[in-house]
Formats: C-alpha cells, sequence, structure tokens
C-alpha cells in the first residue's frame, strides 16, 4: 500500500482514550462498535479497495438510527476527535478511509428502504443501503434506481451521494444534482438538517442539500436520501461496435443521439488497452467481435416497447455498416447476451486492478480533446521505456468511459507503484487537463488522492468560497480530515 506522504497528523486532534470509549459504548450496543479487538475487521474499513491507502483506525463505530449518528458527531465535535465517514468503501480516491487514527462511522447498519411513493416515484431510505438493495426493491416496483456502477453490489446510497457518482446510465436519467430529492445530514456538530420530505420542486431560496452532494463527507454525514426513480424500462438492448479511431466514435456518438434518440441509455468506450486487459482477466467468456480494434463502443437503448426499439436498433446498425463507420458490429440477441455484452464493459477497472496495482484518472474534458490525455499519456511511458512485458513496471495503459458525458478514466495497469512512474504522469495529468480546461474529477471525487489539487480546475475565488463553506460547517475540521481542501 501506498503510504500516505507529506503529510502530519493534525495534534489539534485528540487521541482516543478510555473515556471516549465508555460514552460510545454507553449510547450504542456492542453490535454498533468495533475496535482493536477485532483487528481483520477493523483492516476493512481502513483499507482502501484499490489496497493503495491504508489508515489506523482503532474505532469503527456503525450506529443503526440517526440518532445515535448526532451523538456521535456532537461528542467527537466537543472532543475533537476526527471522523470519516464510510458508506461501501468502493471509492476509487482514497476518500473514505482515514489517514491516521480517525474514527470511521460506517453507515453500514442504516440500511432500510424508509417509503415509495409508486404514482411520484419518490424512493426514501437510509444512507447504508446496498445499491445492488435498492435496484431489487425498485424492480420489484416496476422502477429503477436512476443510477447503476460497476461496484453496485458493494456500494451503499448514501456515499454514491455523498461522492456525487455518475455511473452508467448518466447519459439517459442526469446528475445526482438533479435525481435527489431531498436528503437527511448530521451536521458536525449533531444538529440534523433533513429535507428529505422534499417536493420535487422547490424554490424557496438556496438548495442546500446540494451542498452535501459531491462534498465526501466533509461537512456533515448523510443518513437519509429521497431520490426520484425512473419507470423500469421493458426492453433493453445493446451493441458493441469495434472502431479505428475517436473522430470516429464521436460521429458514431452523434448518430446516436439523432437516429436512437429517446432510447439511447448509454454509450460507453474503451480503447485497445482496456479491452486486452479484460480479455486477460475474464479468460473463458468468448470476446463478441471476430477482431481487434483501436476503440470499442457499447451502446444500450432502454424503451417501453421490445419491437419499437429493436427495429430501431436493428436499422441503426444496419446504416452504421452501411457508411463504413465501423469495422464490425454485434447486437445482442437475447438478455444473456445484453449481460455479456455489458460484463466487457464493467469488468475494465477489475481488469486493470488485477496486475499489481493501477494509477487511476478520472476526468472530463470537451469530446473532442476526451481521448487526447490518454494518447499524450502512453505515449510518454512509451518514451520513457517503461511499459510492455516484464519486468517493465507498467503492463498497459486503459482508457475508457462515458462518452456521452464527456469523461475518460485513465487506469495505468502496473507490476508496482513506483516513483519513476508517479513522476512521469503527475504533475502531467492534472497540468494537461488545466491547459484543456478540463475537470481533474469527473466522477470518482477528490479524495487523498486529488488533494490541493483543485486549483487546476476551480478558480481561486471558488476555491474561496469552499473553504469558508467548510470552515462555517466543520469550524474544528473534524469532518474526513486531510483531504478535499
Ligand atoms: C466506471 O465507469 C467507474 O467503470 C470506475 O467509474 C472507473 O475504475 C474506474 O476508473
Ligand atoms: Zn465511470
Amino acid at each position: 500500500a501506498e503510504a500516505y506522504p507529506k503529510v502530519k497528523r493534525n495534534s489539534d486532534f485528540k487521541v482516543l482514550d478510555p473515556a471516549d470509549l465508555a460514552y460510545f459504548h454507553s449510547i450504542l450496543s456492542n453490535d454498533e462498535i468495533l475496535n482493536s479487538q477485532a483487528p481483520e475487521e477493523l483492516a476493512s474499513f481502513n483499507q482502501d479497495w484499490m489496497k493503495k491507502y491504508r489508515g489506523q483506525s482503532n474505532l469503527i463505530l456503525l450506529p443503526k438510527s440517526t440518532d445515535k449518528v448526532s451523538k456521535i458527531m456532537k461528542y467527537c465535535n466537543d472532543k475533537k476527535l476526527a471522523v470519516v465517514p464510510q458508506g461501501g468503501n468502493t471509492d476509487l480516491v482514497g476518500a473514505s478511509v482515514p489517514v491516521f487514527d480517525e474514527i470511521v462511522l460506517s453507515l453500514r447498519n442504516m440500511n432500510k428502504v424508509r417509503d415509495f411513493d409508486p404514482v411520484s416515484g419518490t424512493f426514501k431510505c437510509d444512507a447504508g443501503v446496498i445499491m445492488r438493495d435498492a435496484h431489487q426493491f425498485l424492480h420489484d416496483h416496476d422502477h429503477i434506481f436512476p443510477l447503476d456502477l460497476p461496484s453496485r453490489n458493494n456500494c451503499q446510497v448514501g456515499g454514491v451521494v455523498s461522492t456525487n457518482a455518475g455511473g452508467l446510465n448518466f447519459l439517459r436519467y442526469g446528475s445526482l444534482h438533479g435525481n435527489v430529492l431531498g436528503l437527511e445530514v448530521v451536521l458536525p456538530n449533531g444538529e440534523v438538517i433533513s429535507n428529505i420530505d422534499a417536493l420535487r420542486k422547490d424554490n424557496t431560496g438556496y438548495d442546500l442539500k446540494q451542498l452535501f452532494i459531491g462534498a465526501e463527507g466533509t461537512i456533515g454525514v448523510i443518513t437519509g436520501v429521497s431520490i426520484v426513480a425512473a419507470a423500469k424500462p421493458k426492453a433493453l438492448n445493446a451493441v458493441f461496435f469495434g472502431i479505428e479511431d475517436f473522430d470516429t466514435v464521436q460521429k458514431l456518438f452523434v448518430k446516436a443521439k439523432s437516429e436512437l434518440s429517446e432510447v439511447l441509455s448509454a454509450f460507453e468506450f474503451m480503447d485497445r488497452g482496456s479491452i486486452e486487459c479484460t480479455i486477460e482477466y475474464l479468460k473463458d467468456l468468448p470476446f463478441p467481435l471476430e477482431n481487434q480494434h483501436n476503440f470499442y463502443v457499447l451502446i444500450e437503448t432502454s424503451g417501453s416497447n421490445k419491437r419499437h426499439d429493436d427495429e430501431k436498433l436493428t436499422a441503426f446498425l444496419k446504416s452504421t455498416i452501411d457508411s463504413k463507420l465501423i469495422s464490425e458490429g454485434m447486437m445482442a440477441k437475447d438478455k444473456a447476451d445484453y449481460d455479456r455484452l455489458w460484463t466487457w464493459r464493467k469488468s475494465v477497472p477489475t481488469a486493470c486492478n488485477s496486475y499489481g496495482g493501477m494509477y487511476k484518472y478520472d476526468m472530463s474534458l470537451k469530446l473532442k480533446d476526451l481521448y487526447s490525455v490518454s494518447a499524450a499519456v502512453t505515449e510518454r511511458l512509451n518514451a520513457a521505456g517503461l511499459i510492455g512485458d516484464a519486468p517493465k513496471p507498467v503492463v498497459k495503459s486503459c482508457g475508457y468511459g462515458h462518452v456521452g458525458d464527456g469523461n475518460i478514466h485513465l487506469n495505468i495497469a502496473v507490476r508496482e507503484f513506483t516513483k519513476q512512474i508517479e513522476n512521469l504522469l503527475e504533475p502531467f495529468v492534472y497540468e494537461y487537463i488545466a491547459s484543456k480546461k478540463g475537470s481533474i474529477s469527473a466522477e470518482h471525487g477528490i479524495g487523498f488522492h486529488k488533494r490541493g489539487k483543485l486549483h487546476y480546475t476551480r478558480s481561486d475565488i471558488e476555491i474561496r468560497f469552499m473553504k469558508d463553506i467548510k470552515r462555517h460547517y466543520d469550524p474544528n475540521g473534524i469532518m474526513n480530515p486531510y483531504k478535499y481542501i
């Protein structure tokens, strides 16, 4: 695991003592507390999914109610005990694990659906509901959760809102800034601010919930979420294309928007490196196309009438072949095929992470520039002779992501982390993004990885505003410290 460089523990924060433990035991039951008697369990809360960051927390609190979260926060604020709120701990920027001995406040035990209104589609749940369970609940009620991620089996609704994750169907259902109707949040001083009963439209002043969407637990703990669920599509289909250059990927996107229009629900791309890693990783799963290409595109349609959608998709496939935009294409024949095509996309992050480690960037750029950052990085790695078969440290550079959202994920799969690779990548990547007026975090957040890097995307005055807000809500700075700002 990567050590935490260049930070020192803030000595203003109190070190946990027996009196603190006694207090937590007085308000929580035994199954709501984990401490150093359970070292293995502690480790899973301290270590991130990529195994890149590891904290040293000796205390994990897993309260079962908002009231208990409130008592915990008030106490921690009074005593200046630092706290890291944690959902499913699937984040990719070291945001959800402690850096030193911060208390981990896990939402895992707050896992109940609170309410569902099938007429408006309003779904309310505790923050700790696993996304898969939210999907299942809504599926059983003829709806879907408006967001899906490769980590759906582990990530939690509150964590997803807290990091403002984007996911695979953003193109259709849009941002959490639009889908979240209301939040229940415990502030650092223990006060509960709630507009969980909010209405679809409400223009009575500042929209305060927006502050907590994407705040990564730096100004409060999200304990409840109200969100608009969409009607469950009755028809789903997918096509997989092989394409030779990124210009053509863009042309295909324009064509898909125009010809598939209201049924288009995802437009994802992967480059050669991404698919090479995934082919190695998925071993026995037959690849859907006959040949290898420079780019692959997965297009999903979802709508209410299978015949109508399939007709549209078939016509689209035919016209792309006729116009010679694509080299090869394959349309799913049934649900199993559809799932398999998605497996090729959803497995890319795990495949890239299977060699030892990865350097990971998540960026927004104008569509015309989207792939250029990946090309520039690959060229640098090549020029330095760092990429190739062992013993070279870099296995492959993998660029993939969400064309529809102008979001590329760049994963540099490595055999080991080295300073040489890191120095080649950073600050180059960030400077490149800044020069193109892009964003250094499209949907994964800031966390520990991108601390102190907001200025590549945000202006001084914006950062000052953020700092003012942070200081106002969290004057002691106890919420998820050493990250973000
Ligand atoms: C995805 O789009 C997720 O698959 C994860 O945002 C991307 O691991 C990544 O870099
Ligand atoms: Zn993504």
